[in-house]
């Protein structure tokens, strides 16, 4: 059990980016006693810390390892590792060191639902907060999403938090007590950050901690069920989980009597791993009491977010998708299958692939593509994984990878920009590479 500390001294915010900058407003505005450092030179907060906190003490460049080890507490921002040199000492000293969603979780003042996963946590969290603004219901949506948690406590307290979390942010959080809580799905992502596989599936476990209702997907294995904990689960197949597909209607089970709820085909979702979200999403929605039709209503009108597997454009009888936020294998595998297109697919993939193993694409890319375009700094290590007859190319631009994958399409084709790897060798963020996919495609 986690209790708070109570040491004198400084509250240390590290890192200087929308995290950082969130805690040193709600601290100062509690007037608690903080300084914040940034082992950047220049940290993408600097310049809005100094025209808005310009009496808070910051530190660029480097961490203080003597600061910190005198540190009443640490608030570590979530792109940080806890491997970090500086912290080691003051972890020895037994500062305290915890996360921005620690700080939301003593102070939130209404029900949380958590959502984490490898894959769809966006999608759910933004669908599940407007089935409750269709609901009328006063929410607030945020967290790994975009808007920190933190900057979303409000008062007068709203009905509900919806809050997307990472593995990084729950590795120091130890008191959230979520309503309702999910883990959506496990495929292996930030391998360069944990040390195997079951480091980053323990971080992820850490959304459970609490007595709230826990949602299980019934269709991936490598998450235990909690005993002696109210669960729902949902998954794909017909004969399990109090969620599910049947008879293409979307199906709650309940005393083994079925209820239909929707047809599948009006679900504006379409594909397995998005027709996941829209059970995950209902299952969620039931544990915190949002009313059934506002959610079917829902279902039927959200599209989906931009960069995940989001249609572009038809050009001479090939279409072209955007899932730039597929940044780990698990995202493109799932992009792939909902094409169901043997050999008709063009795949552009590559970029910062974060110690991923991309084994498990040989065989979807085998089946499904007819050919792939490989960009970025880890396009070798794909093309490792794929037998000698697969089509492979190589671009040096999203502009190149667009000509060559206009070249080898046939109409009927598909081509999916899906990279299963992150876009920091070439680009700003996922956003700014879809963006520039988009726009090549379309000067095509
Ligand atoms: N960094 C340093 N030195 C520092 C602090 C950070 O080098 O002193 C680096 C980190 O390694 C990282 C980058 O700077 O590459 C930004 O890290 P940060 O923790 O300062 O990021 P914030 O601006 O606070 O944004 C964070 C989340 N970023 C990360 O976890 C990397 C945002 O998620 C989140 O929206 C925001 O808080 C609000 O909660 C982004 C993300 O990429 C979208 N998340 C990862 C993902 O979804 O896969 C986990
Ligand atoms: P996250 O916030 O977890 O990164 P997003 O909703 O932003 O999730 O989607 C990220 C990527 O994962 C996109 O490529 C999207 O097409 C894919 N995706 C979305 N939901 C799922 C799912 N349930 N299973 C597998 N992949 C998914």
């Amino acid at each position: 059990m986690y209790t708070h500390q109570t040491r004198t001294g400084n509250t240390i915010v590290m890192g200087m980016g929308k995290t950082g900058l969130a805690c040193i407003h709600f601290l100062t505005a509690k007037n608690i006693s903080v300084c914040v450092m940034d082992n950047r030179i220049t940290p993408p907060g600097l310049t809005r810390l100094k025209q808005n906190f310009p009496h808070i003490p910051y530190i660029t460049g480097h961490f203080d390892a003597e600061q910190l080890e005198k540190a009443a507490e640490i608030i570590i921002s979530p792109g940080l590792s806890p491997q970090e040199p500086a912290l080691n000492k003051a972890k020895a000293a037994g500062v305290p060191i915890i996360s921005e969603i620690e700080l939301f979780a003593r102070y939130v003042n209404a029900p949380v639902v958590a959502i984490t996963g490898s894959n769809g946590k966006s999608t759910v969290t933004t669908l599940l907060g407007e089935m409750a603004k269709n609901a009328a219901w006063n929410v607030q949506v945020g967290g790994n999403l975009g808007t920190p948690a933190l900057a979303l406590l409000s008062v007068p307290a709203p009905d509900l938090y919806i809050i997307e979390l990472s593995s990084f942010q729950l590795e120091h959080t130890f008191s959230l007590n979520p309503k309702a809580a999910i883990i959506l799905n496990i495929s292996a992502d930030h391998q360069d950050r944990y040390a195997d596989i079951a480091a980053y599936i323990t971080a992820k476990q850490r959304i459970f901690q609490g007595n709230g209702t826990i949602i299980m997907n019934a269709d991936e294995t490598v998450i235990s069920p909690i005993p002696h904990r109210t669960t729902l689960n949902f998954s794909l197949q017909p004969d399990q989980g109090d969620f599910r597909i049947s008879d293409a209607y979307i199906v709650r089970v309940h005393n083994q009597t079925v209820h239909k709820l929707l047809a599948t085909h009006k679900i504006r979702l379409q594909g397995t791993a998005k027709q996941a979200n829209a059970l995950a999403a209902l299952a969620l929605g039931e544990a915190v009491g949002l009313p059934l039709t506002a959610m079917l209503d829902t279902l039927q009108t959200f599209k989906g977010l931009a960069h995940r597997c989001a249609w572009i454009a038809h050009k001479q009888g090939v279409d072209w998708y955007n899932d730039s936020k597929g940044t780990n294998v698990g995202a493109t595998i799932a992009a792939i299958q909902s094409f169901e297109k043997p050999g008709k697919i063009i795949l552009i993939a590559g970029g910062e692939g974060k110690g991923a193993d991309f084994t498990p694409l040989t065989h979807i890319i085998t089946q499904h593509c007819r050919a792939c375009v490989l960009i970025g700094r880890d396009a070798r290590l794909i093309a490792d994984v794929l037998p000698n007859n697969t089509q492979v190319h190589y671009a040096h631009s999203m502009t190149e990878a667009v000509t060559h994958a206009t070249r080898l399409a046939h109409a009927g084709d598909t081509v999916l920009l899906s990279p299963a790897c992150a876009s920091f060798d070439m680009f700003k963020n996922y956003e700014h590479r879809g963006t520039v996919f988009e726009a090549a495609v379309n000067c095509e």
